[in-house]
């Protein structure tokens, strides 16, 4: 069951001066960067608020590290802006293998590896209508080192 709107996702071309706008704009916190090779982006996580379900939203930063990966070529066809929204289950290949059922493409045959350590994958936009969608089992303990 998806329980919670995990974060959303804004690609840009300086995470560092995209963080200082949120952060002095309206008073959001970083509560964790990292990199992510294989997704081709370095990111930063500003929590929101917690959510119900015991997880929590966040804003997801997104710079790309490489040109050919999925946030560089989106940021060179639209420029910065929301790239993807990511919902929240306790259990992504539950959910994941639900609505393929219904038709829609799931992107990645097994749940690979997100932010702080949590398991995610992706449904094709085209299938979405035009949403890049995102489904997140989080980590146990997100604030942790992954
Ligand atoms: C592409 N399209 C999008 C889109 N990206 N539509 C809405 N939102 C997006 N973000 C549209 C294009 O405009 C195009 O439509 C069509 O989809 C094909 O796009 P393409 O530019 O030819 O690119 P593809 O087909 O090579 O790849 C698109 C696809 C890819 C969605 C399959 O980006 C992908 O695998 N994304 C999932 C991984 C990802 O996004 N990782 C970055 C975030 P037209 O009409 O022009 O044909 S990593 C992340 O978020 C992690 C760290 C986490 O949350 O923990």
């Amino acid at each position: 069951m998806l329980t919670r709107i995990d974060h959303i996702g804004i690609a840009c071309r300086d995470l560092d001066e995209t963080v200082a706008f949120y952060t002095t704009t309206y008073g959001f916190e970083v509560f964790h960067t990292e990199i992510n090779e294989e997704q081709g982006v370095r990111e930063a996580m500003l929590k929101i608020n917690e959510t119900s379900d015991g997880g929590a939203s966040y804003l997801q930063l997104l710079e790309p590290i490489r040109e050919d990966s999925a946030v560089g070529k989106w940021l060179a066809k639209n420029g910065e802006g929301v790239h993807h929204i990511a919902f929240g289950t306790a259990d992504v290949d539950g959910d994941a293998a639900a609505i393929a059922g219904k038709g829609v493409r799931v992107l990645y045959d097994e749940p690979r590896r997100g932010s702080m350590g949590s398991r995610i994958t992706f449904l094709h936009p085209k299938d979405c209508h035009g949403v890049l969608t995102e489904l997140v089992t989080a980590a146990e303990n997100p604030g942790a080192e992954h």
